[in-house]
């Protein structure tokens, strides 16, 4: 039985898309809010996410469009850029966290906000960074 699932999947087409050298996280979400998922690829050479570990798409500051957050494992620090509701990102400032973030979490940690909070873990000093924003 499992072989024949298995066999089944990998006669399936697939679509193969360029994203550069060294994919090294992807994330997926509404960025131009027309109700179908989209892709995000971080590439580990990427500018100005360079070592970035992860990334995640939440809407830190609570205007309905998705942002998104990556973890900058070689520089301790994570990157946060604004969506714009239509699929463009813009950079929106960085921000210093432990050792070597290689992990990401978003969730409205203080639920009153409305925001989500950025939670990273950093994997050289071994603890969390948690960030909380204002709604704005
Ligand atoms: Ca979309
Ligand atoms: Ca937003
Ligand atoms: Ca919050």
């Amino acid at each position: 039985m499992k072989k024949f699932q298995e066999r089944e999947i990998s006669n399936r087409p697939t679509t193969e898309i360029p994203v550069g050298d060294t994919p090294a996280a992807l994330a997926l979400g509404d960025l131009n809010n027309d109700a179908a998922p989209d892709a995000v690829v971080v590439t580990a050479a990427g500018v100005p996410a360079k070592g970035a570990g992860a990334i995640v798409l939440p809407d830190f500051n609570g205007d309905g469009n998705l942002d998104a957050a990556v973890a900058n494992t070689s520089s301790s620090s994570m990157s946060l850029f604004r969506g714009d509701g239509t699929g463009n990102l813009a950079a929106a400032g960085s921000y210093l966290t432990g050792r070597g973030p290689s992990t990401l979490a978003a969730s409205d940690l203080d639920t009153n906000s409305g925001t989500a909070n950025l939670i990273a873990g950093d994997s050289g000093s071994q603890d969390l960074t948690i960030l909380l924003f204002p709604k704005r």
